[in-house]
């Protein structure tokens, strides 16, 4: 088998990109370990940045997304019972976010890419990259009990971050940093209306709250638990008390609880690999970096790398312009160290850490204090909230 584009992992990242590249006249194969209804099951983002939703209009996916989304203008804050309004739309000359799932996006993805006709091959066994550094790179894997071989110009790395492909680099050339969080996130899917019409982003003593939203009738919070805690710990009756603790009267008495359609405990990790590609194979999304979701970044910052990612490939393909292609890690890196910045500093604004010196812990207030008391600190909490602007390939 022959192609233009071997894309590993049929998450967001590698059916974007998919999607950009077929409607370029570009020709992929993207190979999956799961099944369509695994993937679809992952309940993972839910917030979607002015120029995620941009990048979704111009593939062709967002019809679903427009009909059904629901476009915030700001996000609030609680600290101490006081509650702070960040009006993104204000402060960023009219920019918004969407509230849209990101299995919505994968679902759309999914459907656009059946109806296109390209390939995408689910239950593949023991993807294995070659010739990387070649101009014929290929991949190998096992599907349905047969080996299988695919020979491409270039393998797009979208197999997040237990995949293959950053084990694929030798470990001499990757440069890895890393900042692993001491708490989790507990979070709770219901279909139960939002208690609040804005995100929530609220700092407790108990531990951080978020209160999120995937329509007027689904609701999706988290609160911040220790790591040692099991999700099987969890009831729901003890996870909407805990939430009703950390939140004030006024908004704990509107709260409708109910039944959970998905309850579970992510890890907080930070972590880049550099660079993010190797010969003719290129690192996208989780594969390549991870972000606490304190900052709604990581579906956002997968985005961003299918952004640059398909306009370089497509100025390659139609213009035969190589001397992109070594552009592409640094492009992406400069925009994702600024998304890993945003997410860390959203995580240390609203989380408690025994840890923190007594003077850091008056750091932290003093931080607390200037960003959500000042017009400054607010404007640069919404215009990295909303999304900073793409630079241009050319
Ligand atoms: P993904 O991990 O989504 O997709 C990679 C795909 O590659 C998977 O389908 C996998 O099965 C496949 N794959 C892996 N190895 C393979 C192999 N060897 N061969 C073939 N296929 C292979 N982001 C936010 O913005 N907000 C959030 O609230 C949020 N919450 C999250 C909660 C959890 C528990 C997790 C894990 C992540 C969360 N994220 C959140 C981040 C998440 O949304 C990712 O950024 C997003 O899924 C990235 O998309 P991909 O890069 O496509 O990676
Ligand atoms: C979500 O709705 O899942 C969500 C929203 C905002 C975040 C993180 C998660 O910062």
């Amino acid at each position: 088998m022959n192609t233009q584009v071997a894309i590993i992992g049929a998450g967001p990242s590698g059916l974007l990109l998919g999607q950009l590249l077929h409607n370029a006249g570009i020709k992929t194969v993207i190979l999956e370990r799961q099944t369509p209804e695994y993937v679809l099951g992952r309940i993972r983002a839910g917030i979607l940045e002015n120029g995620t939703v941009e990048l979704l209009r111009e593939a062709g996916v967002s019809r679903r997304m427009d009909a059904e989304g629901l476009i915030h203008h700001g996000v609030e804050f609680l600290f101490s019972g006081q509650r702070i309004p960040v009006p993104l739309s204000e402060l960023t000359h009219g920019k918004s976010v969407m509230v849209y799932g990101q299995t919505e996006v994968t679902r759309d993805l999914m459907e656009a890419r059946q109806s296109s006709g390209a390939p995408t091959i689910y239950g593949v066994e023991q993807v294995q990259l070659h010739s990387l550094k070649s101009d014929k790179p290929s991949v190998t894997f096992m599907h349905n009990g047969e080996q299988c071989k695919i020979e491409c110009d270039f393998v797009a790395g979208c197999d997040g971050f237990h995949g293959v492909s950053r084990q694929s680099i030798p470990r001499e050339i990757l440069r890895e940093y890393e900042s692993v969080w001491p708490f989790g996130w507990l979070g709770l899917l219901s279909d139960t209306p939002p208690v609040n019409p804005e995100l929530i982003y609220a700092h407790h003593e108990r531990g951080f709250v978020l209160c999120s939203q995937r329509s007027l009738t689904r609701s999706r919070y988290y609160l911040q638990v220790p790591l040692t805690d099991k999700v099987e710990q969890w009831t729901d009756e003890r996870f909407w008390n805990e939430l009703k603790c950390r939140l004030p009267d006024e908004l704990g008495q509107k709260l409708v609880t109910g039944h959970s359609l998905e309850k579970s405990i992510a890890p907080l990790r930070s972590y880049v690999v550099e660079p993010m590609q190797y010969g003719r194979m290129f690192l996208v999304g989780d594969a390549a970096h991870i972000v606490p979701p304190t900052g709604a970044k990581g579906l956002n910052l997968a985005v961003s790398d299918v952004n640059y990612l398909w306009r370089i490939l497509r100025q390659y393909y139609h213009n035969g312009r190589t001397d992109l292609l070594s552009q592409y890690s640094q492009l992406a890196l400069n925009r994702v160290w600024k998304g890993e910045r945003f997410s860390w500093f959203m995580t240390h604004l609203l989380h408690d850490f025994q840890s923190k010196s007594a003077f850091d812990k008056k750091m932290q207030e003093a931080d607390r204090q200037y960003y959500l008391g000042s017009r400054a600190g607010l404007t640069t909490i919404a215009e990295n909230y909303v999304g900073l602007p793409y630079e241009t390939v050319e």
